[in-house]
């Protein structure tokens, strides 16, 4: 049950009874996902004023370092998930290996693991452009009580219990799914409160909405140069629009709401692309899937690649199904 006006807090009981597993475990993680959220988004709302604050390895006026904002992100997420001693470890695209919570404590009963983009388009920040926060969530796969082992996050995307973003736009909003749809909340910063403003999100069948870095073309392989033209012709519901914010995340958003597709192609220059599959393809591909949506890293479906390290990258598309269908074919055709 869904109602608009509920709050973040008062939905996650609510629907508790839709997840998969029912301890409360995961609704606990999903409340302090939202406390870090809030947080950051304050932190990240005064990015603007570093000229009078400070800027990242200043010491301020308290005396603290200011931080960069990715790395204080970083910081917060990790911080709010071990003071409350919900997950068993957690992985950052920040960090260079997992983190492992309380291996020496045999009481640490945590079945969760958590794998995080604390900040991501971080080089919009100085530039007042939006960024966001990516977070996945899955059931430990080793033996509840030991210490995680790298088995725990290399776990295919179809295997993840929850997944969502935290955009800082002109509103900041969380999104997120636990396999039963996607639902969309915005922060009221007066008090600090999320509300329900999006229940029940779905991606347009189709769009008219491509986003890409079109600067690279010419390095994109010949499937995904096809699309783009295609895209670019006078037929049907031809020209597409072209929207790049270069922030995952909000593309990624624009897009579920308007209908679009968002490429990042492999090239002669990148050979897996840009993007990481655990920490940005998977749970933006989850919650595609959820949203009546669809990605792929153009042959096959993101959630169903098999990672083999923690900070590997894949081609990554994502969209409207009409329109991830028929990119397929080009990339198919295009070979
Ligand atoms: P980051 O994790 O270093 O922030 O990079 C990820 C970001 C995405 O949000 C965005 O879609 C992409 O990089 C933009 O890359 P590019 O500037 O190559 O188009
Ligand atoms: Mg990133």
């Amino acid at each position: 049950m869904s109602r608009k006006n509920q709050t973040l807090g008062e939905f996650i009981i609510e629907n508790q009874s839709s997840f998969k597993y029912t301890s409360g475990e995961l609704s606990r993680l999903i409340n302090s996902i939202r406390l870090a959220a809030k947080v950051v988004s304050h932190e990240v709302n005064k990015a603007g004023l570093v000229d009078i604050i400070g800027a990242a390895g200043d010491v301020n006026i308290q005396g603290e370092d200011q931080q960069k904002l990715d790395v204080y992100a970083n910081d917060k997420f990790i911080q709010t998930l071990k003071n409350r001693n919900i997950v068993c470890g957690i992985a950052s695209e920040e960090e260079d290996d997992f983190i492992t919570i309380n291996s020496q404590d045999e009481n640490n009963q945590n079945k969760y693991v958590v794998l995080i983009d604390p900040l991501d388009g971080s080089s919009n920040i100085d530039v007042n452009v939006s960024v966001g926060t990516i977070f996945s969530i899955y059931r430990r796969v080793t033996p509840i009580g030991t210490p995680v082992t790298i088995d725990d996050f290399l776990q295919e995307g179809n295997q993840q219990v929850a997944a969502g973003y935290v955009v800082y736009g002109t509103s900041t909003m969380l999104v997120y799914t636990t396999g039963a749809g996607v639902n969309g909340f915005t922060l009221n910063p007066a008090i600090g409160t999320f509300y329900l403003s999006h229940p029940t999100m779905e991606f347009p069948e189709n769009g008219n909405i491509y986003s890409v870095n079109e600067g690279n073309y010419i390095h994109f392989p010949q499937g995904v140069k096809d699309y783009i033209k295609y895209c670019q012709m006078e037929e049907d519901n031809r020209p597409y629009t072209a929207r790049y914010i270069g922030s995952l995340v909000s593309d990624f958003h624009r897009n579920m709401i308007k209908g679009g597709i968002y490429m990042y192609p492999k090239s002669s220059k990148a050979t897996n692309g840009k993007l990481r599959l655990l920490y940005e393809c998977n749970p933006m591909a989850f919650i595609a899937e959820q949203a009546n949506g669809k990605a792929s890293d153009g042959v096959t479906r993101i959630l169903d690649i098999k990672p083999t390290e923690l900070h590997e990258r894949v081609p990554f598309f994502c969209g409207s199904k009409t329109m991830m269908n028929t990119l397929e074919d080009f990339i198919q055709k295009g070979k």
